[in-house]
């Protein structure tokens, strides 16, 4: 299977998260990779990771990261292709300084910043998938079934539990 998304993060504390990016890739049959490539601790990566994305094959990144989360932003200007930020939870300040760290990109690099923790790394699978299905035609009828059967799983009417 081709690996068009690849799922990186800056620490393996991120993969817990991170995986339910990967959850949603698999059931939708798309291919992916993951890394660990961190802004801080491991920068040499981080460029090459960057420099070689296009001609690896890779179409879309998920980058998620805590704390001061360079990671997203440095990857986008590394490489052109479209970079989906995660921020990831932390325990000093609930993710607030990931989100801020990755949304706020000066105008010319963006990341498409997603909500904060598990829901954000799903739905960072979702919109790499989105993205996908622009150019593939039966990945796009398995993202609508997939929507489908997510509302038709909610109930009209709140029971008692
Ligand atoms: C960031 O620092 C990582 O993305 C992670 O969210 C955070 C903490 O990393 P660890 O100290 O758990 O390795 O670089």
């Amino acid at each position: 299977m081709d690996k068009p998304v690849g799922i990186i993060m800056g620490s393996q504390s991120d993969w817990p998260t991170m995986k339910d990016a990967a959850t949603i890739l698999d059931e939708l049959g798309v291919g992916y990779e993951s890394r660990i490539v961190s802004a801080h601790r491991t920068p040499d990566r981080l460029w090459e990771y960057g420099k070689t994305a296009v001609s690896r094959g890779l179409r879309v990144i998920i980058a998620g990261a805590g704390g001061a989360a360079h990671l997203p932003g440095m990857m986008a200007s590394k490489t052109r292709l479209p970079v989906i930020g995660v921020p990831v939870q932390t325990r000093a300040l609930s993710g607030i300084d990931s989100l801020y760290s990755i949304v706020q990109m000066p105008k010319g690099y963006p990341v498409a910043t997603m909500a904060i923790g598990s829901a954000g790394a799903a739905n960072a699978g979702l919109m790499a998938a989105g993205i996908l299905a622009l150019s593939d035609p039966a990945l796009a009828l398995r993202l609508d079934a997939w929507r489908q059967a997510l509302s038709q799983s909610i109930p009209e009417a709140p029971r008692d539990e």
